[in-house]
Formats: structure tokens, sequence, C-alpha cells
């Protein structure tokens, strides 16, 4: 059996450097950084890289490990799965027993009249998915021209070319421009846009900016808004409670589907199996992946509702789409132990009443005064530590992004990581943490956030 090589730091960031591109990576600053880090083995919260050092992950890897690393239970059942049928289709007429199973499942899960499932293998094709699905429903409702898909400034829907239209990050839609008819809103930000109103006003506010746009664009044209119960790769932006009754109630009264992205938020990550339900959410179409196996195996879905679903069934014919591994075996088998296990564990309320809570009030006693921390914000088990200009005039840095790069690298000087969004940490740990290694999280955070005040000449 083939066994990776021993080989050195220095031996593996030569090679890396060499041969790999990484995603979201500015190679030029890796290489000034001395060059990759590379990460050897997992258990729990914990990581250790290849000199030895132990990391608390704050990240749950990217947002997905919500198990936590080292469960033998999914590598038994997918050894078990490799063995019995390692690959067959869902195309045409066949598909395999886990792969019902799953979607069998998750439908279990979801919020009612969510019951379709389709799969993909990662959170960007699910939204492709999603847009192909969009479009030929209104096709076939008759209405062609219902075409355009609105999606919020610093949303994150993926990396393929719809998803990256649809994101709203600015150095994205740079690299190869947007597709046509897509359009962003004013997110519910409301440390930078809601200055001088309660957090009810902005929540109103933010949800007009959407309606607004549907009138100037003309309903008839609008198919569907796209956007995160709460914004991750945003920034943790958790909406005010009055934003999202209204704009559910938007979304109907202009017949716009509305597309609730549960790609992090959803199995847990907000207190309550899918951010739809911690926010009272009756979306038309749900995406998901991450969690769904705690990224031991790539896997997510389209969750199409009721209305979509009974014109592709009746109407739709033959669907033209899908993937070599939409339902894979080995990824469907991982997906229903990982359920399981989440089931079997309380973890989703131990989100909700106990870790999600003690992680909220841990890093605002730890962080929360700091001369360098804007807000700490957050809802279950993530949240985001904004670092400011200036705290009084509540001012963020302009240009953004550098002071979090290198708030970045104290944080993995002080052994625990996070992820970066312009400047504010992001922390979303495996739902298994425990309540000492949350203590330990926000101490290391915050001696991170010292160590970069120092640097910068704030403390
Ligand atoms: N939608 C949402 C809401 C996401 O967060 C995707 C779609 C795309 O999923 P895939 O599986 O294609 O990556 C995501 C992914 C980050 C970060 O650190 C966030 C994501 C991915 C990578 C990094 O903010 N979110």
């Amino acid at each position: 059996m083939t066994t990776l090589p021993e080989r050195s730091t220095a031996q593996w960031r030569r090679l890396d450097a060499a041969h790999h591109i990484h995603p979201f990576t500015d190679p030029q600053r890796m290489a000034a950084r001395g060059g990759t880090r590379v990460l050897v083995r997992g258990e729990g919260v914990w990581l250790w890289d290849s000199d030895g050092n132990r990391i608390l992950d704050g990240l749950a890897g990217l947002w997905c490990v919500a198990l936590g690393y080292g469960r033998h239970e999914l590598a038994a059942v997918a050894e078990r799965q490799l063995r019995t049928l390692s690959y067959y289709s869902s195309f045409l007429d066949t598909t395999t027993p886990a792969t019902i199973e799953l979607a069998q499942k998750i439908a279990e899960r979801t919020p009612p009249g969510l019951d379709q499932i389709f799969f993909g293998n990662s959170g960007s094709e699910s939204i492709d998915t999603i847009v192909r699905m969009v479009r030929h429903f209104w096709n076939l409702e008759g209405r062609p021209e219902k075409k355009i898909l609105l999606s919020r400034e610093y949303a994150y829907h993926g990396s393929t070319l719809a998803g990256a239209s649809l994101g709203g990050m600015a150095g994205m839609h740079a690299m190869s421009g947007l597709l046509p008819d897509v359009s962003h809103v004013m997110p519910p930000y409301a440390y930078k846009y809601g200055r001088g109103m309660t957090q009810d006003e902005f929540g109103r506010r933010a949800a007009d900016a959407l309606e607004e746009r549907i009138l100037s664009l003309g309903p008839e044209r609008v198919a569907a808004f796209f956007a995160e119960p709460v914004q991750g790769g945003g920034g943790v932006l958790v909406p005010p409670p009055s934003y999202w009754p209204r704009v559910q109630e938007i979304c109907r009264r202009h017949d716009v589907l509305l597309v609730a992205d549960e790609v992090i938020c959803g199995f847990g990550r907000t207190g309550e199996w899918f951010g739809c339900q911690t926010f009272d959410i009756a979306p038309d179409f749900m995406n998901i992946a991450k969690a769904v196996t705690s990224g031991y195996v790539p896997l997510s879905a389209a969750i199409v509702g009721e209305r979509v679903a009974r014109t592709l069934r009746d109407k739709g014919g033959r669907l033209a789409h899908g993937y070599t591994y939409s339902g894979h075996p080995l990824a469907c088998a991982v997906g229903i132990e990982n359920l399981r296990l989440m089931a079997a564990e309380g973890l989703v309320e131990r989100v909700r009443d106990d870790v999600g809570p003690h992680l909220q009030r841990c890093l605002q006693e730890a962080l929360g005064d700091h001369p360098l921390v804007g807000e700490v914000r957050g809802v279950g088990l993530m949240a985001a530590v904004e670092l400011v200009r200036d705290r009084a005039k509540a001012e963020l840095f302009d240009p953004p992004g550098e002071v979090g790069l290198r708030a970045l690298d104290h944080c993995f000087d002080a052994g625990v990581t996070c992820r970066v969004v312009r400047d504010a940490l992001c922390f979303a740990p495996a739902l298994v943490i425990t309540r000492a290694e949350i203590e330990e999280l926000a101490a290391r955070a915050k001696r991170a956030v010292d160590a970069t005040a120092k640097a910068i000449g704030i403390l």
C-alpha cells in the first residue's frame, strides 16, 4: 500500500511552490512568508503541522468539519462503502441505496415542503444547479423574461462562473467578469451601513433595498433572490430580527423565488439544523454542502421546494443537468453516518443551548472592549471579531484587509486558526468543541489581537 513519504517542512514547501496552485492565495505573499503551512494530522478540534505544532482549529477546516477530525465511525462507513460499491451513477434510471437513503435523511431534517434533493459535489456546483433550475422553472411557467438573479454585496456563493457572479466579492468579479442579468443589493451589515439606526430600523432598511431594486428592474424580470441566512464568507453578517420576515414578504409579493444558501449555516451552525429555522425563512430552494459530510468527503445538494419540484416533475420532461458524481455512494454513505452521529450526540441542541452562547460570551469578554475591536458579533457557533481603525468613530480600515492579514499571521503564531474577511476574524469551530476549548480559543484570539495591536502601534 502506498504511504506518503516522510519529508521535512522545507521539502514540502519546495515541492508545493513548484507544483501546487493554492485557491484564494497570493503566491508572492506566501513565498515571502516562507511558503505554505502543511497540516499533517487532526483530532477533534486540534491540528498538527509538519513542524509538530498543535493548533486549535477555530474554523472547522473551512466551516465544514462539524464532527471534528479523526472520527473513526466515518472512516469505517467509507471503507465499507468503497468495498461494497465504490461508484455507480444516478444518471438515467439508476442510483444506489446510499444515495436514496441520504436524500431521505436530509429531507427528514429540512423545513416543510423542501423534500427533493439533487446532489452535487460542492456548494458552487449546487448553486449552478439552482441557477439552471430557476431559469428552467420560469421558462416552463411561460415567463422566460424572468431572468434576473439578485444577491447581495459581500455574499459568497462559490467560485464557478455563476457562483462568483452571484457572490458580492469585487475581487472575484474582477478576475473573470460577471454573468449578465445579475444584480447585487446592500447586505444587512449593520456595522458598516447601519450607523445611527436601531437594529430594527436597519433590518427594515436593508430589506427595503431589495424591494427598491426589484421595483427598479421590474418584478416581471426578476427570477430569484439568493441569500445566506447569515453571510459567512462575507464576515459573519448576522441580520437584525426585522430583516428576514420583510425579505420573505417582499419576495412573495413580487413572485421572486427565494434561494437560501445554507452551505455554512446548514447542519447546526446557527443552533438549529438550518439557518432557515433560526430565522424562520421558508425558501423555494436551499443549497447545502460542507457539514453534511463534516467535510470528510465532498458532497453538496440543491434542495428543491414543492412549487418548483412540481413544475419540473409535471412539465419539465428530461432534466438536462447532472454531474458524474451526483449522489456518489461514498459521499452519501459518509453523509448518512455523519447525520446519525450529529443527532445521536445532540450536537445541534448543544450549539443552541450550550457551546454557541459560550463562544459568543467568551469572545465578547475577551475582545469586546479591546481598542482594536469595533464589535464582536455572531450567532450559534459562528462569530466575527471586527478589527477597526477607530473604535470610537466606528471607522473601518481603508483600504480593508491589510491589518486582517497581519492578524491572521498572529493567530497562527498564537496557535489558533480562523478566517480573515477584510479585517474581521471569523470563528466557526467544530460543533464538538468543549467549553474549555472555547475558552482556550478566546484566549488565543486575544493574544493574536493584542500582538496585532502592538505591531500597528495601537497598544
Ligand atoms: N455558498 C456558500 C454560502 C458558501 O459559504 C459556497 C457556496 C461554495 O461552496 P464550495 O463547496 O464550492 O466551496 C460556499 C463556500 C471562507 C470560505 O473562508 C467560504 C467558503 C468556501 C471557502 C472559503 O470564507 N464557502
